[in-house]
Parts: structure tokens; C-alpha cells; sequence
């Protein structure tokens, strides 16, 4: 029989993990690990803290403390949310483990051995008063591409680029703020360029049935063609390189493997120390390796993970599924650790105890899976209130309720041919059906569509209610009464399976209510055989009804948001305007030189207001509607707290046309008004002095 050997992303310890993380990898992870152990797979389901990477560094600099008290730190916390919120790992490793170093260093020194790497020395830069080499993320300077005076030598946040620190101008160390001089250093190179025509071109193009979002990126990776990659770096913080033949000590020494070389290979160590004895099956040979991520993680595991385990060879299997997922915004918003704006895991755990279903299943009814999506609080109340509540818990409750009401809590009797033969028929296909899809949806990594059939098992069994009355008819004729409970008692079996993968504290409180503990087996029948579960035994006892799930309340959703609000606001047009002026309130922006190119690169434009109107639920946003010259373009704004919608129609006004477009309360902004802004805070439209053409230019 085959081993599945499910991975989800090992987070970074250098925060805790937010709703984000738990949408894009770890809620859907736990559901697959989950279905697939009911199914009677043999399941391990993997996951530690990944420790090591310059963030972590970052972060112990700015508090003052050692790397490893931050990954202690965040490890500890990281492993309890997860465990707090049902996600049922076999392991919750760490990457600054004896067993992961022993592992890795295993695994780069036989690479070496191998001939896989090629060695290169190149020029690095060097702060030579810290006297150490910088990573990217210590380097800072002007994005070549947006003028972003605050770029990292990997990426510029402002506009996203993905740059090489090579790139920056005015580079400068943020260890000791100093221009950082070249220097040469050797390091080791994967060389992907040559893995790409001997492997990497066939192993992707015959995994045909990957996600399309995953294959997709995939594909233009490999058509842009790989470039060879360090797999050391020049760090004192991470896994150290092991010793290698022929190399002299002096090349060795202050180098680590890269994060990205050894954070997959983590998944290695944690099965090692889980299963010290028989964990190469769970690599090797018969065996299936199911990698959950997000889709910024896609690279390292569809394309140099596997290279590594094809290089590495030994029988080593390589990823057979990556079912990687899209990001999870935030209230219109992107979810951004840096500016806080997120809602913690451990957080949510403290405020809504005992409400991990909850979220995980309204968090599973937006999963990302194939595009971005969003959560947004009133959402979860809607959701909760009219699903969880209304559909799924009022249905057993009814059924819980009437059968204690009626047969003393216990199942009563169903008939063959009674007068709801027919009915029963109808609704157990139905039921049956929903099952069907779900599991068809679990097998192709449908999470979403297989969470909205389990509600329609519930569905199922509120129709059925409504149609058959049991209530009405227990005076004249108890059976019948007893014969529909005993199928709505069907129904609510049903869903105790169901809930499984998706709700395992419902899972649990259901089986509990049902008394189906010394019937177990039965969760697994249902996964397992491909069947509906068998209806419950007459006369077996149930146990007390209890309400499932409880109503949200306004207020409650009115303090997460007032929370909200108070973390660092989101960015609107008009903050971005002042993005730097909000960072330091009342100072006075000194901005640095810029080239003509620099100014050339923004589309300005005049443009008209045709519409304008607010943005329900967001005080300071106005969606307004312009005619930029041949085309209309929509722009969310930041000044309804300054003008009234119907005062600026006809106006015109500067738009910055080439912004990237960005969504803001589900609203796709597609520019910037440009807007003067006095000391006080007024704000003022910056117009032509007479009227011009809508879309002239503006140099
Ligand atoms: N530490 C998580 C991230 O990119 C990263 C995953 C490693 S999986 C081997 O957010
Ligand atoms: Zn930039």
C-alpha cells in the first residue's frame, strides 16, 4: 500500500502565523491529511518551524536578543495555535534541530560528492565595518524601478519588484548604514539552467494534472529559463556547511546552506525523528509526496526541490501533487505583516474560544484556491449566522430535540413501506449525491466546493423536515413520526462523518450527541467504502442535545474591526499620497534627487469626474468613475471626509494612470488622484487652471 507523505509550508519563526497562512496552506493541508487518514491511507502529515533566513535575523537586531530566543519564541506559539485550531500534524518540527543539521549537511555533502554543484566565486557585497557579508535584506537602496529610496536588495515593497541587490542604486548596509564595498567569495550553484533541459522540462509538463495556477507559474519559470542558483550563503545564522572534500576551511567557514536549499529538506529531519526506524519509506520507493504552500512558495518546491531529489537520487520520490493556493486578503486589503495589518491566528484563538470551527469553516468557504479572496469580518458573521447556525446546527438540534421530545432520545424505529417510503428515497439520494461530490472535490483539491456540499447535507436534511412535519403527526400516528426521525437521525449521522475533515470539534460534539462512539467504525465506512454511512441502529441512545454553534453578534464583530482599525491603517489612495509624511507625522518629507527617467516613467494624466459615489461601510473611500480621455477608468479614493460626492462631479483633476491597479473594499482601483495636501490636513484637487481635453498628458 502506499505511503502519502502530506507537507504543509513550514512557517517562519520570526512572527505568528495569520488567518492568511491558515487559508493558503494549513486549513487545507489538515482537511487532505485528514480525509485521506479516514480513507485508511497510510498518513503522515509533516510540518515544523522553519528558523533559520535572514528575517529571523532581522528581527532578533531590531529586539535586541539572539536568533535563536526568536524562533524559540515564535516556535512555541506557532505550534500551539496550530494545535489549538484542530490541525492535526503527526509532527510540528523545527529547522534549528540537531537532527534537521545532521540532515541537511547529509544531504549537501552528498550532492558534492555527486558533482552536483558547481563552484563559483563571485564579488559580494561586504560591510567592512560589521566585517561580514550582507544578505539581500541588509542591503537597502533606490528601486530601480519606482524610486522607492527604501528597497531591499531582494525586493522593493513598494512596487513589488523582484530585484538583486546589484540592481539598487545608492546601495547601503542596513547593519552600519555604510556604502558596502565588493568583495570575492566562492559559493556553491545549483546549476538549474542544466536541470532544466535534463529534468525539470519533462518531470513539469508531465504532471498534467497540477492546478493551473501551479502549473502556470511553473511554466513561466521554465520559460524564462533557469539560472543557476547559490545554494550557500554567506551568513553566520542558519544550517553550516558541512566540510567538504578538497575544499579549504578557510571557503567554508562563515557560509551556510540557503534557506531554500535546507527548509525543504526539514520535512526530511521531521520525519527522521518521527519515525526513526522506516521513515526512508516514507521518501523512497512506494510512496506519494503532497506538498501544501502558497503560491509564493511554488519555485522552491515545484522546481528546486525536486531537482535536489532527482539529484540525490537513491530511489528518492519526487512531489507528486503541490496543491499550492493564492493569497487571502484582508478587508480589502492585502495582509501585511510589516504594516500589522492581519488577523493573528493566536489572537482569533483567544478572543473566540472554542470557536475554532468557526473559523476554519469560514475560512474554508473562501479558501484561495484559485484566485485571491478575501475575509472580511461581517463575512464571517454572515456566514457563521446563516450557515453554521441556521442550516448545519438547527437541523440537528430540531432532530435532537424532537427525538427526545417524542422517543425519550432514543433512535426509533424506521418502517419499509410507510408514507414517507418515497420521500426518504429522494432525500437519501440527495444526501448521498452531496456525499459523492464531496469526495470526488476532495480527491481534486476542491476544498471549498467539498465544504459547501457537507452544508447541503444539512440542507438536505432541513427539506426533509419540512416536508414529512414529524411533529404533526405523532398524536394519530407515532410511527411515522418515528420513521421520518429515524431517517433525519440518518441525516445527522451523515453529517458526524462528514464534519471529519472539515470541523473536527463539531465532529466530535455530534459523535457525542449521536452516543456514536461504540459505533466508530462507522466515520471511516463512510470515507472509506465510498458508501453512506449505515443508518443508526434502532433503539440505540442518544446523548443530550446541545447547540452546535452560536450566533455572532454585532458587537463582537464591531470590536475585531475597531481592532483592525486601530493596527496601522491600510493603505487608500490618499495615504499613499502621504505615505511617507503618515510614517513620520508632522515632519517635513525631504525627498532625494531624482532623474528626468525617474519622472518620465508616470503616466499623468487630466481626467474628469463623471461619478462619484462612497463606498459603503468605508468612511474615508470614494469610488469615483472619470473620463480619462477615450477610456474610464475607476478610482477609489481617500477623501470622502473632505468632499461630497455630488460637489466634484465635472471636476478635473490629475490622475496618475500607470499606478498598478490595486482592490480596495473589492473595488479593482485603477490609478491615483493626485491631491495637494497643507499642513493642517486639508486636501485640494490639483486641476488644470483652464479646462483641457480629458487624458492630455502632463510633463
Ligand atoms: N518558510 C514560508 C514562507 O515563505 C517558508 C516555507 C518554507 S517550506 C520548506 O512563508
Ligand atoms: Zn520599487
Amino acid at each position: 500500500m502506499p505511503k502519502y507523505t502530506i507537507t504543509a509550508a513550514l512557517p517562519y519563526a520570526n512572527g505568528p502565523v495569520h488567518i492568511g497562512h491558515v487559508a493558503g496552506v494549513y486549513l487545507p493541508a489538515d482537511i487532505y491529511a485528514r480525509y485521506m487518514r479516514n480513507r485508511g491511507k497510510d498518513v503522515l502529515f509533516i510540518c515544523g518551524s522553519d528558523e533559520h533566513g535572514v528575517p529571523i535575523t532581522i528581527r532578533a537586531r531590531k529586539e535586541g536578543i539572539t536568533p535563536q530566543e526568536v524562533v524559540d519564541r515564535f516556535h512555541d506559539l506557532i505550534g500551539r495555535s496550530f494545535k489549538d485550531l484542530g490541525i492535526s500534524f503527526d509532527i510540528y518540527s523545527r529547522t534549528s534541530s540537531d537532527t534537521h543539521r545532521e540532515t541537511a549537511q547529509e544531504f549537501f555533502l552528498d550532492l558534492y560528492k555527486k558533482g552536483a554543484f558547481q563552484e563559483e566565486e563571485t564579488e559580494q557585497y561586504f560591510d567592512a565595518e560589521a566585517g561580514q557579508f550582507l544578505a539581500d535584506r541588509y542591503i537597502v537602496g533606490t528601486c530601480p524601478v519606482c524610486g522607492n529610496e527604501n528597497a531591499y536588495g531582494d525586493q522593493c515593497e513598494k512596487c513589488g519588484s523582484t530585484l538583486s541587490p546589484m540592481e539598487l542604486k545608492n546601495p547601503r548596509s542596513a547593519l552600519s548604514g555604510n556604502a558596502p564595498v565588493l568583495k570575492k567569495t566562492k559559493n556553491w550553484y545549483l546549476p538549474l539552467d542544466k536541470l532544466q533541459e535534463d529534468f525539470l522540462n519533462e518531470y513539469i509538463n508531465n504532471n498534467t494534472d497540477w492546478k493551473s495556477n501551479v502549473l502556470g507559474q511553473c511554466k513561466s519559470w521554465l520559460n524564462d529559463g533557469l539560472k543557476p542558483r547559490a545554494m550557500t550563503r554567506d551568513l553566520d545564522w542558519g544550517v553550516k556547511l558541512p566540510e567538504l572534500p578538497g575544499v579549504a576551511k578557510t571557503d567554508i567557514d562563515g557560509k551556510v546552506l540557503y534557506v531554500w536549499f535546507e527548509a525543504p529538506i526539514g520535512y526530511i529531519s521531521a520525519t527522521r525523528e518521527l519515525r526513526p526506524g522506516d521513515w526512508q519509506d516514507w521518501w523512497k520507493g512506494d510512496s506519494e509526496l503532497i506538498h501544501f504552500i502558497g503560491k509564493d512558495n511554488i519555485v522552491f518546491h515545484c522546481i528546486i526541490f525536486p531537482a535536489m531529489l532527482h539529484l540525490r537520487g537513491e530511489g528518492y520520490v519526487v512531489p507528486k501533487q503541490v496543491p499550492a493556493n493564492e493569497f487571502l486578503n484582508l478587508e480589502g486589503d492585502k495582509i501585511s505583516t510589516s504594516r500589522n495589518w492581519a488577523v493573528w491566528l493566536n489572537e482569533y484563538l483567544e478572543d473566540f474560544k472554542g470557536k475554532q470551527d468557526e473559523l476554519r469553516y469560514v475560512l474554508g468557504s473562501i479558501l484561495p484556491e484559485t484566485k485571491d479572496s478575501e475575509f472580511t469580518w461581517k463575512d464571517y458573521q454572515t456566514r457563521v449566522n446563516s450557515e453554521l447556525v441556521a442550516i448545519l446546527g438547527n437541523f440537528v438540534n430540531r432532530v435532537m430535540v424532537l427525538t427526545h421530545k417524542y422517543f425519550e432520545g432514543k433512535v426509533p424505529a424506521p418502517k419499509t413501506d410507510g408514507k414517507f417510503a418515497a420521500l426518504k428515497n429522494q432525500y437519501r439520494e440527495e444526501m448521498n449525491g452531496c456525499a459523492q461530490a464531496m469526495r470526488q472535490d476532495l480527491e481534486t483539491f476542491r476544498f471549498r466546493d467539498a465544504l459547501g456540499e457537507l452544508i447541503n447535507i444539512a440542507r438536505v436534511g432541513n427539506k426533509f423536515l419540512t416536508e414529512s412535519e414529524p411533529w404533526k403527526l405523532f398524536k394519530e400516528n407515532p410511527e411515522d413520526t418515528g420513521d421520518a426521525l429515524n431517517f433525519a437521525l440518518e441525516v445527522c449521522a451523515n453529517l458526524a462523518y462528514a464534519t471529519e475533515p472539515f470541523l473536527p470539534f463539531t465532529h466530535d460534539k455530534l459523535c457525542a450527541q449521536l452516543n456514536l462512539i461504540p459505533l466508530l467504525i462507522t466515520t471511516r465506512h463512510f470515507w472509506r467504502d465510498k458508501k453512506e454511512a449505515a443508518p443508526l441502529p434502532a433503539g440505540h441512545f442518544l446523548g443530550q442535545p446541545e447547540l452546535l454553534f452560536s450566533k455572532v453578534e454585532d458587537d463582537v464583530i464591531e470590536r475585531q474591526l475597531e481592532k483592525l482599525k486601530g493596527m496601522k491603517t491600510p493603505v487608500t489612495t490618499a495615504n499613499v499620497v502621504n505615505a511617507n509624511a503618515t510614517e513620520n507625522a508632522g515632519e517635513k518629507e525631504v525627498k532625494s534627487e531624482i532623474q528626468y527617467e525617474d519622472f518620465a516613467k508616470m503616466d499623468i494624466r487630466v481626467a474628469t469626474i463623471l461619478e462619484a459615489e462612497k463606498v459603503e461601510k468605508a468612511d474615508k473611500l470614494l469610488k469615483l468613475i472619470l473620463d480619462a480621455g477615450g477610456e474610464k477608468r475607476t478610482v477609489v479614493s481617500g477623501i470622502a471626509m473632505h468632499f461630497k460626492p455630488e460637489d466634484i462631479i465635472g471636476k478635473q483633476v490629475l490622475l496618475l494612470a500607470n499606478l498598478a491597479p490595486r482592490k480596495m473594499r473589492g473595488i479593482e482601483s485603477q490609478g491615483m488622484i493626485l491631491m495637494a495636501e497643507d499642513a493642517d490636513g486639508k486636501l485640494v484637487f490639483v486641476s488644470p487652471s483652464v479646462p483641457v481635453n480629458p487624458g492630455s498628458g502632463v510633463s
